[in-house]
């Protein structure tokens, strides 16, 4: 056990520390204060040394520098069992602190209340966390008390002991202290990296929500995170494992046409069997639909608008697991509600985690979202003919359902509307044939539309069959070794290419 010799005390609440502070008196403690705790102890008429008087330096710079000094940092850090640091202390005329009592400056209420970054940046606590961090590394000699939460755990330990401590409670409490200070850097860093990561993934084994099961019946499965953060559910059951994916599918996807005229989007298995841009949400419907009403049945509908009657009443026409959008006119909603579908409340924009994680043999793989979407300003046109502007348009929307469409695949589209894609293929041509003949039986005529891969053409072979078809504007990354022969057959057949030079797997 080591007795408490010396204190020092630097706390920004006041509350509840007359208590420690009386029987730190009574046990002969000498204390040793900063500016307003030492006011505080004053007024208890409890005498106390002031730490300007030790360091021999006033607090300066509005108080940004008060117990940053060799003096204070050395009679904490000094080892009591290292003879050279003995006698530096001696030499240097620095007292030994035996307990160190820090409540932080309160960066998270400052940051909480509103108040401006200048107000936000002075709670920034840098003397205080120091202390905690330097007491904390010393525990074989110093005990830390990081904040007021921890008074009782003092008291009790200074009635027990008589005023002594012993290593594993100065060592326990050492721990708690890197956790202060580790939460309190974390909040600083959350702070400095809002807007640009302000969308964290939220992994918490204590928060878990489980679902009735996982992929298939015969598999547990959970969430990890915080749904309520995202959505608000409306309308029907619990969302499935498969919803959940499904819903994280339609929402990435979605996030690329938010600021796009309405636009309606139907997912299946992950992946979008019918995607419509039109000037009204009930046609962007009808022609989402249209791309593929089979895989509809059980789907996942998203919109970018409002939901209003009109398209809700022609969503009841189908059974679909769930119905997401920004937002429902009243009618609408009613409507919707009459049916046994989910109906979940999502705002587009909304910003995601930055980041996938999935588990691969004994680990993990970690990687960033692809942020790219192409974009016309950065096509380069490889091609004698030069795309139209409506092809243009055209090739920047089937890109965007590529980007989020299982590899490999292929994508036709035309006037803003997904005619086909096929979905992850193991070969580009098989992935191309899929889509040909999805689009066929469902009624669409090829001809003048735009074709979008999202890796490049390794032969000519998908340039040849889909030019037979009629599509006359491709979009696909380029960087073959054999790009000049797809070039030379759109050239040859008056077919307009441009490559974007992202590729844009998803697996
Ligand atoms: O501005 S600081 O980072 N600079 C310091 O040197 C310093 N030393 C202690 N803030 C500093 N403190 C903090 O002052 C403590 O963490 C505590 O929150 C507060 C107590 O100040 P006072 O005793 O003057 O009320």
């Amino acid at each position: 056990m080591t007795p408490i010799k010396s204190a020092l005390i630097s706390v920004y609440h006041k509350d509840n520390l007359e208590p420690i502070i009386k029987k730190l008196h009574d046990l002969g403690v000498v204390l040793y204060s900063t500016g307003g705790t030492e006011d505080f102890i004053r007024g208890l008429n409890i005498p106390v040394n002031a730490v300007e008087d030790l360091t021999d330096y006033p607090s300066i710079l509005g108080g940004r520098v008060k117990t940053l000094h060799p003096k204070i940092f050395g009679g904490i850090l000094g080892r009591r069992e290292e003879d050279s640091d003995i006698a530096q202390l001696e030499e240097y005329a620095i007292p030994q602190i035996d307990l160190v009592i820090v409540d932080l400056y309160p960066f998270e209420e400052t940051l909480a209340s509103g108040a401006s970054e200048q107000e936000i940046i002075e709670k920034i606590d840098i003397g205080g966390i120091s202390l905690i961090r330097a007491a904390a590394k010393n525990f074989k000699d110093v005990m830390i008390i990081p904040g007021m939460e921890y008074y009782d755990i003092l008291l009790d330990l200074l009635d027990g002991n008589d005023g002594s401590t012993s290593l594993s409670d100065r060592k326990q409490m050492a721990a708690e202290a890197f956790d202060i200070s580790s939460h309190y850097d974390a909040a600083i860093y959350g702070y400095f990296m809002e807007g640009e990561e302000s969308a964290s993934l939220k992994v918490s084994e204590s928060e878990f929500t489980s679902l009735r099961y996982g992929e298939n019946p015969h598999q547990q499965g959970r969430f990890y995170g915080d749904l309520e953060e995202v959505f608000d559910q409306l309308h029907g059951k619990e969302l499935s494992y498969n919803n959940l994916l499904d819903v994280d599918a339609a929402v990435q996807l979605m996030g690329e046409f938010h600021e796009s005229d309405p636009t309606f989007v139907v997912m299946k298995h992950n992946n979008a069997c019918g995607v419509a841009t039109r000037k009204k949400l009930a046609d962007a419907y009808r022609d989402a639909l249209a791309g593929d009403p089979t895989s509809a049945f059980g789907g996942v509908l998203i919109s970018n608008r409002k939901i209003d009657a009109e398209t809700a009443s022609a969503i009841n026409k189908l059974f679909c697991e769930v119905v997401i959008a920004p937002g429902y006119d009243e009618e609408a909603l009613e409507l919707l509600k009459s049916k046994k579908n989910r109906i979940i409340l999502v705002q587009i924009e909304s910003e995601f985690p930055s980041i996938t994680l999935r588990t691969a043999l004994n680990g993990v793989l970690w990687q960033e979202k692809d942020g790219e979407t192409d974009q016309k300003a950065g096509f380069e046109f490889v091609t004698n003919k030069k795309p139209t502007d409506a092809q243009l348009l055209d090739l920047e929307f089937a890109s965007k359902i590529c980007k989020h469409t299982k590899s490999n695949t292929i994508v036709l589209a035309k006037n803003n509307q997904l005619l086909a894609s096929g979905t992850g293929q193991t070969s580009r041509v098989d992935a191309l044939m899929q889509a040909i003949i999805k689009a066929k039986h469902f009624g669409f005529d090829l001809k003048d539309s735009v074709m979008a891969s999202d890796a490049f053409f390794p032969f000519p072979d998908c340039v040849e069959i889909a030019g037979k078809e009629g599509v006359n504007a491709v979009i696909q990354p380029g960087g073959s070794i054999k790009d000049k022969l797809s070039i030379d057959y759109c050239n040859e057949n008056g077919i307009a290419m441009v490559f974007t030079g992202t590729r844009h797997f998803k697996h």
